[in-house]
């Protein structure tokens, strides 16, 4: 434990499963109900911008609802942002804010949030109301059809890149949590910690494309595998050594 001082932790939609959020690619999936380029892609919103406020305002309803709370995954990595000595930080795919509301500082959310909107003319972020569209009035513009989710969709820049890249590449120790390590540039994040010398462990419900290339496996559900796992970490019994 003495030589960890920087864990980095890439979560994608398997760590909030079990808190009732549909993963993309499991069965009924949110891909599965939807065309990703008509709902998840900036030329999408450009066709069909009703469709594209209608999936999120869904999906930010959902979220809203009060059985959809942080689950033991959440709260764990939440008590390892607090306890370990060293730094953690997590990176996120995901648009949910529950890593935010299990108690973690230390965030990145790559792909943007479901509660935030965002002007196109002025790039302001604000809190979105549970319902808006095209017709809702900017904050800042005070006009109508400025406002689209503050979602990074297929082909758009995940945001802080360059934070993102320069931590990997000083982290010591590198989890991948609940996802299937399919959309880029996550899905290559862990070569960024190898490079930078870190251990590279893949902590998911079942193997993925990715899983030969990790130093290590853990397979099975977030709320199960996790909080152990944390307190393996606090307790000094993972070792950074690729074994
Ligand atoms: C970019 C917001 C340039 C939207 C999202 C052809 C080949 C390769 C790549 C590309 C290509 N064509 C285009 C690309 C690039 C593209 C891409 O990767 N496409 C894929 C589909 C092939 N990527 C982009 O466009 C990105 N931008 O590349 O810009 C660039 C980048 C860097 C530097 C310079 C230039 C932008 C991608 C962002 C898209 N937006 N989200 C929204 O949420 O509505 S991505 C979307 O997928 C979500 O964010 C999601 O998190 C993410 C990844 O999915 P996962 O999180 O992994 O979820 P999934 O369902 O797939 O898997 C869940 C896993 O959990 C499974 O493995 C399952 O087994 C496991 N699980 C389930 N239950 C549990 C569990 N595990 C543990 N416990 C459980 N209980």
């Amino acid at each position: 434990m003495e030589n960890i001082k920087n864990i980095t932790i890439l979560t994608g939609a398997g760590i909030s499963a079990e808190s009732g959020i549909s993963t993309f690619r499991d069965q009924n999936g949110l891909w599965e109900n939807h065309e990703i380029e008509d709902v998840a892609t900036p030329e999408g919103f450009q066709r069909n911008p009703e469709l594209v406020y209608k999936f999120y305002n869904q999906r930010r309803f959902q979220l809203s609802q009060d059985n959809i709370v942080p689950n033991p995954a959440h709260m764990a990595l939440a008590k390892l942002e607090r306890e370990f000595s060293g730094s953690v930080l997590v990176i996120t795919q995901n648009v949910d804010d529950l890593h935010e509301r299990a108690g973690q500082k230390n965030l990145i959310h790559m792909h943007g949030e479901l509660m935030k909107m965002r002007c196109v003319a002025s790039n302001k972020i604000y809190k979105a109301p549970n319902f808006f569209d095209g017709d809702t009035p900017c904050p800042c513009c005070q006009e109508a059809g400025n406002l689209r989710p503050h979602i990074v969709w297929f082909g758009e820049m995940p945001f802080q890149m360059d934070k993102i890249q320069s931590e990997l590449l000083n982290s010591d120790l590198f989890l991948s949590i609940g996802t299937s390590a399919l959309v880029y540039p996550a899905s290559i994040f862990y070569r960024w910690a190898a490079q930078g010398g870190a251990k590279t462990i893949e902590l998911n419900l079942e193997s993925t494309v990715a899983s030969d290339r990790f130093d290590e496996n853990f397979q099975g559900k977030a709320s199960e595998l996790v909080p152990g796992f944390v307190e393996d970490l606090l307790s000094g019994n993972i070792s950074p050594e690729v074994s």
